[in-house]
Order: structure tokens, then C-alpha cells, then sequence
């Protein structure tokens, strides 16, 4: 890729977790609003495959990927140099990597889960908003869209350290908006319930208790919270759009589910 080439759109939007889900959804969304796309997830393949369907969709789409696991400090300082000169044009940042992992009660919990959810979902977001930040300050604009979930605000048995790692994705948020105040970069927090992605199985390591999970139900989509994302992202650069809790209609609260029999 030419460095001529680099400069031809000028918004870059990088994407942590772009393999699937949201973050994938939120790719297509993105290139469909003029974005470059630099994607970053640890599977290389899905990227590569995600990477091609973009550019048959959008044939004029700049789009790099890279294999990069965010809870490697080292690699993701790394990350950023190597791809210094197409960050001089990051505009947004899109922290999606997450996951939940384990359901059990405190008292049964496994270590192995919360170390990952922990270094994953806090110190992997803040690890890239950290490299992030100078390139954003230094084009004196940008957003930084975290996504959280409905578990940082409210909690649910089972789902302590979960809900923790979320709680501190929305102090983050807090955080960085008064940080960052004055400096002309919004950061919003997406916050969505149930939405029907890999999140169970990779919670569950299971299909059949991921299907249980969405059973008799309408959950949300990547693409409903990617349209979302889409519409928060294009509103005027004075407007930010600070934090949005959104719900499947099927879903009252953490814990209240409609189902059908
Ligand atoms: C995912 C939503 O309710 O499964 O962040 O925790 S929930």
C-alpha cells in the first residue's frame, strides 16, 4: 500500500475484535460511511476472509488487518508503530474486544475465567486507548466508542467479575470524557443487553447452553448495535452521543426475560 494511497480517505477507524460480531457488523457499517478500516482480532483467518468481503462490497475500501491480542501490552505498543502512518488519520476508535467467560457464583469461580475477562475487557481497552490517544489529540478530533454492555450498569447472579469489567468500561468512559474535555474528541459508550453474536458459546465453551440462552426469544443482532454505532458516529461533531442502553424488546432487564413456550 502506497503512502499516496494512505492519504486518499482520510477517516480511519481502528476496530479491536473485528473478526465477527459487533465489531465485524460495525466494519461494513463504517465503510459504507467512508471510513479506512484498520481491523484488529487474534483470529487472522476471519479477518482476511472479513477483509475481502468488505472490498467486493466497497471495491474502493482501504482496509487493513493484523492478528493482535490487545492483552499483550508489548504487542500492542508494537502494533502502533508499525502502523504509524495510517493511525495520522485515526478519526475513531471502536474498543469492541470483549468477552464474558463463566457463569458461576463467586464462591465456585474460576481464576483462569476472570484473569481473562479482566486483562481482556479493561486492561486490553485501555491498553489501545492509551496508544491510541496522541494520534487522536494530535488530529485534534476523533471518538472513541467503547462498547459495554447492560452488565455495567446492572448486575445478575453468576455475572459478578462480568458485570465488574463492564462497570469499570463505563467509569473508563466517564473518565476519558472529562479527561479529554476540550480537546474536541467525544467518547460514547454503547451499552446493549442480549444481542445474538458468539458471546454465549465463548462464555459457555457449549453451543446447546449458548442456544439456551436466545431459547424462545428475540435477542439483538451485531447489525442492530452496528446501525447504532453507524448513527452515533455521524452525528455532528459537536453532538456526543455520551451512553445508550438498548434492549431487545423481549428483554425488560438483566434478569427479565419474555419467552415464548
Ligand atoms: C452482554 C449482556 O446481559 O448477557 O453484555 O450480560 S448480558
Amino acid at each position: 500500500m502506497s503512502a499516496f494511497r494512505i492519504e486518499v480517505r482520510m477517516k480511519l477507524a481502528l476496530i479491536t475484535g473485528a473478526s465477527a460480531g459487533i465489531g465485524a457488523a460495525t466494519a461494513a457499517e463504517l465503510a459504507g460511511l467512508g471510513y479506512s478500516l484498520l481491523l484488529v482480532a487474534r483470529r487472522k483467518e476471519r479477518l482476511s476472509i472479513l477483509q475481502d468481503q468488505l472490498q467486493t462490497s466497497y471495491p474502493n475500501l482501504q482496509v487493513w488487518t493484523e492478528s493482535l491480542d490487545i492483552t499483550n501490552h508489548g504487542a500492542v505498543v508494537d502494533f502502533f508503530k508499525k502502523y504509524e502512518p495510517q493511525l495520522k488519520s485515526l478519526e475513531l476508535l471502536l474498543n469492541n474486544a470483549g468477552l464474558a467467560k463463566g457463569a458461576d457464583k463467586v464462591q465456585d469461580g474460576l481464576w483462569a475465567d476472570w484473569d481473562v475477562m479482566i486483562e481482556t475487557n479493561v486492561k486490553g481497552l485501555l491498553s489501545v486507548t492509551r496508544q491510541a490517544l496522541p494520534f487522536l489529540l494530535a488530529n485534534k478530533k476523533g471518538h472513541i466508542v467503547n462498547i459495554g454492555s447492560v452488565a455495567g450498569r446492572w448486575i445478575y447472579p453468576g455475572g459478578a467479575v462480568y458485570c465488574a469489567s463492564k462497570f469499570a468500561v463505563r467509569a473508563l468512559t466517564e473518565g476519558l470524557r472529562m479527561d479529554l474535555l476540550g480537546k474536541n474528541i467525544r467518547v460514547t459508550n454503547i451499552e446493549p443487553g442480549m444481542v445474538h453474536t458468539e458471546f454465549s458459546r465463548v462464555r459457555f465453551s457449549d453451543q446447546t447452553k449458548a442456544d439456551q440462552v436466545y431459547a424462545g426469544m428475540k435477542p439483538l443482532t451485531a447489525a442492530d448495535i452496528a446501525e447504532t454505532i453507524a448513527w452515533v458516529v455521524s452525528r455532528p461533531s459537536h453532538v456526543n452521543i455520551q451512553e445508550l442502553v438498548i434492549y431487545p424488546t423481549d428483554q425488560a432487564s438483566v434478569r427479565d426475560v419474555s419467552r415464548t413456550e
